[in-house]
């Protein structure tokens, strides 16, 4: 058979995730083959489903330009599994990321390649913190925010960085394998999943840039980015014993109580309904507000909207009532049964309706997406 290739492969595929960010594409392609001369690259844009139409912008370019092209997920968001489904999807030997709206210098990026294999390193980070970078024109509060998350990070690094926080870097294919089966995916942070997510000390180096300002389009860092933080840095600490998300779901089913007792106090005792009935309206309230928290929180990449929401209240409302009667009902047999006092029985009751809610809620009430 006649041989059919004809164009090597590509040696470095830049990974691009984008949230609205149509303006930025086509000036940041235009970059990339300026200083990616010399070098089999290619774009690969992760867009989730964008709805300023860049998935529609990066095809546009792509008809006309064969390094360029998109990853469009529909029904999903977030950075960092953005990045792993684009480096997924490439072939190349190395792979970097980078933000698509221009801020990251992507003149950096050849210096980053020739890093990785003359001095066979298995990392370069394009770095805010080491002398020559700077964060740019940062506000007080935010280059403030981003040094203590930094210091939160030392936690659980086992590579000490610089900047651990950097959204700019390049790697070579075979640290991403390794990091694959324990990466969290959650979140901003993927560099630092990747870092604290192999079993050996990492060899890396990092590169001095100065961040840039934002010219087109809007930032999506919000209040949420800490929430996500913090589940990042619980899931890399403690994930190996206990889901992530059952820790933010047993808290709130501890502020339920809370909520429970309160409305049970204005119910019986303030409006005068009977025990009964305040016990029912206390319980539907304190689900109630348990189910849109979670929703909002814990299940916040998931997160029900629409019909969804109705639907999803009413399987996380039958699934807690069972919760609460094997609760009650385990606890009082243990207790009738003189196999543990009063408290323990109690606390076990608890332990068992906690996770049952957690386990039916979690694979009922916000499943998995279904593919797109
Ligand atoms: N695919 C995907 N990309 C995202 C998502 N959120 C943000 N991005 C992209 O990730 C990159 C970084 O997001 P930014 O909002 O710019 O975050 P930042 O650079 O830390 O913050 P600013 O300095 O305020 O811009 C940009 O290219 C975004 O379009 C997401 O949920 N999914
Ligand atoms: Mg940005």
């Amino acid at each position: 058979m006649a041989e059919q290739r004809s164009e090597p492969g590509v040696e470095l595929s830049v990974i691009l995730p984008t949230y609205n960010e149509r303006d930025n594409i086509s000036a940041l392609v235009t970059r990339l083959h300026s200083c990616l001369q010399g070098i089999e690259w290619e774009a690969i844009f992760v867009d989730d489903d964008s709805q300023d139409g860049t998935a529609d912008r990066v095809r546009e370019i792509a008809r006309a330009d064969r390094r360029v092209r998109v990853l469009h997920r529909v029904g999903r968001r977030g950075l960092a599994s953005a990045c792993i489904e684009g480096m997924l999807s490439s072939s190349a030997p190395y792979l970097a990321v980078m933000d698509a709206d221009l801020q990251h210098d992507e003149q950096l990026l050849p210096a980053m390649l020739t890093a990785l294999k003359a001095d066979s390193l298995d990392m370069a980070i394009g770095s805010r913190y080491v002398p020559g970078g700077s964060t740019g024109a940062w506000s007080a509060d935010r280059a403030f925010a981003s040094r203590f998350a930094t210091r939160l990070s030392e936690w659980i690094l086992k590579t000490p960085l610089q900047d651990p926080m950097s959204g700019f870097f390049m790697l070579r294919r075979d640290i991403l394998h390794e990091a694959l089966p324990n990466l969290s995916a959650i979140g901003f942070k993927i560099l630092l999943d990747i870092i604290s997510s192999t079993k050996q000390v990492l060899r890396v180096r990092e590169l001095p840039y100065t961040f840039r300002a934002r010219q087109a389009g809007e930032s999506k860092l919000d209040s949420m980015v800490i929430w996500e933080y913090l589940m990042l840095l619980l899931d890399k600490s403690l994930g190996r014993y206990v889901p992530v998300r059952f820790i933010p779901f047993a808290m709130i089913g501890g502020l339920g109580v809370f909520v429970h007792m309160a409305v049970l106090w204005l119910a019986f005792q303030g409006a005068g309904f009977s025990f009964a009935v305040g016990q029912g309206i206390a319980a539907l309230v304190a689900m109630t507000s348990n189910f849109f928290i979670n929703n909002l929180f814990t299940y916040r990449d998931r997160r029900l909207e629409g019909w969804g929401l109705v639907k999803g209240w009413i399987s996380f409302s039958i699934a807690c009532s069972i919760g609460a009667i094997s609760n009650v009902g385990i606890a009082t047999y243990l207790f009738e049964a003189n196999t543990a006092g009063w408290i323990s029985s109690a606390l076990i009751g608890i332990v068992v309706g906690a996770v049952w809610n957690y386990a039916v809620t979690s694979v009922y009430t916000w499943s998995k997406p279904k593919a797109a």
